[in-house]
């Protein structure tokens, strides 16, 4: 009796002192100031993005915990100028889980993913939206945490809800300004266009051709062999591979866990 009781003890303290703790499947971190796209691309001009940096990704975490799967950007300046939280960064992840998939990333990244994805996740503020291959809306419970004061995005998506997870599942994650057109909600990735506006980047082109992304992972080169069978790109390679006269996009590569 005086063992059981021990026990019970003992699993009660076990039960208090073991807090849920997310366990850190990778983590990539990316240089500081890559925000540029292809090389040159610029912030708009309107005083909102200040010195700039609201799409220059830090580090970007996948976590396990509790059947969640949790994507984790650092970003080196998120600000809130209106006071309404985050609406100038938007980021996005695309999962791929199985053969076939979409093959574009969506909301007006302009560009391509060399693993098609089932799932696609796009975050601005406090809102976070899924869409799975048909790019149709998917309620799957997927949250988000924003720290202005840390600069962290921690996207939660439940496990259960995309099929599990598997080791051999490949990520996406890129990260541009966001548009919400004034409306408030979920917008799509803010246009870049050859000369910079108020509201617009520049350094990109003026016929939708070149991607509206200002920064991503670039996998490491190992696992660029891997995939491509090649050399490393470098980032500018990867944003820069678009063409005006044959209108290709960008083909974004994919992270692999291992
Ligand atoms: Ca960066
Ligand atoms: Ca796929
Ligand atoms: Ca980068």
């Amino acid at each position: 009796m005086k063992l059981l009781r021990g026990a019970v003890v003992l699993l009660a303290i076990l039960a208090v002192a073991i807090p849920a703790v997310a366990e850190e499947l990778a983590r990539w971190d990316d240089p500081v100031g890559d925000d540029t796209g292809d090389g040159d691309y610029t912030y708009p001009l309107n005083e909102a993005f200040g010195e700039g940096g609201q799409a220059d990704i830090l580090s970007f975490a996948i976590e396990k915990e509790n059947g969640s799967l949790i994507f984790e950007f650092t970003i080196r300046n998120l600000v809130d100028p209106w006071n309404v939280g985050n609406r100038l960064t938007m980021v996005a992840v695309a999962i791929d889980t199985e053969e076939g998939g979409d093959g574009e990333l969506r909301r007006n990244a302009n560009a391509l993913l060399a693993e098609p994805s089932e799932y696609q996740i796009f975050v601005a503020g406090e809102t976070v939206e899924v869409i799975d291959m048909n790019a149709e809306r998917v309620d799957i419970g997927a949250s988000v945490e924003t720290n202005m004061e840390k600069g962290t995005i921690r996207i939660n998506v439940p496990i259960d809800a995309i099929d599990g997870a598997a080791a051999d599942w490949r990520f996406t994650a890129a990260v541009g300004l966001q548009d919400d057109y004034g409306a408030g909600g979920l917008g799509d990735f803010r246009e870049v266009k050859k000369v910079e506006e108020e509201w617009r980047g520049g350094g990109g082109d003026d016929l939708s051709i070149d991607a509206n992304l200002y920064d991503i992972i670039v996998p490491e080169p190992k696992k660029i062999l891997f995939l491509f069978g090649g050399g490393q790109r470098s980032q500018e390679e990867i944003l820069g591979d678009c063409s005006l006269e044959t209108g290709q996009l960008v083909i974004l590569p994919a992270l692999a866990l291992e």
